[in-house]
């Protein structure tokens, strides 16, 4: 059923849609599903809006992404349903590779998942070949490809798990992630939590990017002065004001 414009709710039911249809085609996990209803919960909190906070972090990447000498682009179900000709008119931006890398790992999601990419236009498509492992991770999300997240100096891994983002900075990499939750261990974890609806924030880094890519002079100081746990606090103060999150403490896990 296809819902009016008119409806209140439209853009999240259009979003809900385009999720079930990438299970139908086998490109998200079941557990994908359950994972952007808890999303949905956070995104409801915010407004279902980039807040400053958002926006700040979108700018922020865009400067280490700029600045970055091989950066990657990391993409799971969720992202490659949702969001697959955002994510590569940010790769043309930047020149760089995505590559697939998933935790309900099956032969069948990666290459399903490696067509879409390429069916959107995307020439470097990394994941389906991996070659390498991230070390002190044993699960699927381990596997990569030493061309592509192997290598990378900054990665950009959206709805990220906590284990990974935490391999990846200990292999030296810079991690940006885009994440809903401000508490989960990804969010504290990285070098920068985009806070914000997936939807919302490829297209606002690419904006960022391009508006920026002829300023080289400018990326450096952008990446400064940016705190990211600060960050975080601020745009959790949004979402439950002090006084409500006195009761838990803040390390609670939402
Ligand atoms: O495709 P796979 O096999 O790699 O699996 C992907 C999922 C998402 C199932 C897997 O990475 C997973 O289990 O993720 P988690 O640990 O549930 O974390 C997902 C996080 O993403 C949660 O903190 C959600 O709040 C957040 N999230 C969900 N939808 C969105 C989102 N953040 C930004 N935009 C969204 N649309």
């Amino acid at each position: 059923m296809e819902p009016p414009e008119s409806h209140p709710r439209y853009t999240s039911l259009m979003t809900r849609d385009k999720l079930v249809k990438g299970w139908e085609e086998g490109l998200v996990a079941t557990q994908g599903l359950i994972a952007h209803g808890r999303g949905e919960a956070f995104d409801y909190l915010l407004g279902e809006r980039t807040t400053e906070e958002g926006s700040l972090a979108e700018r922020v990447s865009a400067a280490m992404l700029l600045s970055a000498e091989h950066p990657v682009i990391s993409v799971n179900g969720n992202v490659g349903a949702l969001v697959p000709e955002e994510i590569k008119l940010l790769s043309d931006a930047l020149e760089c590779p995505v590559e697939i890398n998933i935790f309900h790992r099956t032969k069948e999601r990666v290459s399903a998942l490696a067509d879409r990419m390429r069916d959107v236009g995307c020439r470097k498509v990394f994941g389906e070949r991996p070659d390498r492992n991230i070390p002190g991770l044993d699960h699927a999300r381990a596997m990569c490809t030493n061309e592509g997240i192997f290598t990378a100096d900054v990665v950009l891994v959206p709805l990220e798990d906590g284990d990974r983002c935490q391999a990846l900075k200990d292999m030296g990499k810079r991690v940006i992630t885009i994440d809903l939750n401000p508490l989960s261990r990804t969010a504290r974890s990285a070098d920068i939590t985009i806070v914000d609806n997936l939807i919302r924030a490829v297209p606002a880094v690419t904006a960022f990017v391009r508006s920026m890519e002829k300023e080289p002079l400018l990326w450096e100081g952008i990446m400064e002065n940016y705190d990211n746990v600060k960050n975080l606090e601020n745009v959790l103060s949004r979402m439950a004001p002090t006084h409500l999150r006195d009761k838990h403490g803040p390390k609670r896990k939402l």
